[in-house]
């Protein structure tokens, strides 16, 4: 096996050991410190398997005190699958990398006074000394950062509806294509368009795999979406081998993989559209647009379906948790 395993430990190092060599002339002084939780820094000391968690989903993506709840839950779903949980956010412009119940309750407090930190934020956070709760994108850098390759969430960003006319494109799918972390998500919301998500993933250089044996990518509150991924996952280590290939090559792009919500959790599809055609009209006609987009139609759709749209999103964030920790203790085993 002559494949190198080198991009994974060069980014432990990077932030962790702050080798001179991989930052160029850059002087080290200047890289803003991560600064670790005692339970996420030994797990990475021993090589243990770890699962970055994001903080969006706490501050504008759910309410309180479900998003606290369900944060600490998520938690325990990756401890109980044999994996460490490592949740991150940007705390009076600390990056954390692993929060304590105490900071989860803080940031599932400050709900919208977080500022919602996609990849362009980050300096502002950090620099003005902000609480900033990390996206997609934003995650995905801070983990990399850290060395922890598998990330999981409820839903990524994707292309909004209309975006002919406003251009609105999530950030987390253009860092997709740039940062090597695998996102283990339910998909994308239909508040966007899936089919054009799916497409500017491909333009990319994004690996999108479905978990299971539907072939549909999942619409996260519904298994099918009438769009086909490009390949079925069927276990863990089916997973952890993609991951571990796309390493192997050092293709610094990141994997989809979508986990279909369980039957039992899913909503109907007619309903679950309705509300979400509904809030897409409101927000047109209220003028929402940009980074307020996403948020207020999460929370629309959570009013229109009468909290039911909550409950299936809690639901699909542990499993995909589950998932998540089971592909990480299987990439750690080959990675060892
Ligand atoms: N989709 C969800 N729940 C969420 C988000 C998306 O179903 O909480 C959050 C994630 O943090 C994601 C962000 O990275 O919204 C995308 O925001 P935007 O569309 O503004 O890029
Ligand atoms: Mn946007």
């Amino acid at each position: 096996n002559q494949v190198p395993k080198a991009s994974l430990s060069s980014a432990v190092q990077w932030s962790r050991h702050s080798s001179h060599a991989s930052r160029g002339t850059r002087p080290l002084s200047t890289l803003s410190t991560l600064s670790f939780s005692d339970e996420v820094r030994s797990a990475l000391d021993n090589k243990k398997p770890l699962v970055a968690l994001e903080s969006t989903i706490i501050s504008h993506g759910m309410p309180y005190p479900q998003n606290y709840e369900t944060a600490i839950e998520v938690e325990k779903v990756v401890r109980d699958n044999g994996a460490i949980p490592a949740t991150i956010a940007i705390l009076d412009g600390q990056i954390q990398i692993g929060l304590s119940h105490d900071q989860i309750r803080k940031l599932a407090k400050l709900g919208r006074g977080a500022v919602k930190a996609s990849r362009r934020d980050l300096a502002v956070v950090l620099s003005k000394k902000q609480t900033g709760a990390t996206t997609v994108s934003a995650t995905m850098i801070l983990a990399h950062r850290a060395g922890i390759p598998v990330f999981a969430t409820g839903g990524i960003g994707g292309v909004h509806r209309g975006y002919e006319n406003s251009l609105d494109a999530s950030a987390d799918l253009t860092e997709l294509g740039r940062t090597p972390v695998a996102v283990v998500c339910a998909g994308v919301k239909s508040i966007l368009d899936i089919g054009k998500t799916l497409e500017f993933l491909e333009t990319q250089g994004v690996t999108v795999a479905t978990y299971g044996s539907t072939p549909d990518f999942p619409a996260f509150f519904t298994r099918t979406s009438g769009f086909k991924s490009m390949l079925n996952i069927e276990t863990p280590l089916e997973a952890a081998e993609l991951i571990a290939a796309n390493h192997s090559i050092d293709l610094q792009s990141g994997i989809v993989i979508g986990v279909p919500i369980a039957e039992i959790d899913a909503m109907d599809d007619r309903l679950v559209g309705e509300a979400i055609d509904l809030a897409v009209r409101e927000s047109n006609e209220q003028g929402i647009f940009g980074k307020e987009s996403t948020p207020f139609l999460l929370k629309r759709v959570n009013e229109l379906t009468g909290g039911n749209s909550l409950k299936s999103n809690i639901a699909l964030v542990k499993q995909n948790a589950s998932v998540a920790a089971k592909i990480a203790k299987d990439l750690s085993s080959l990675n060892s």
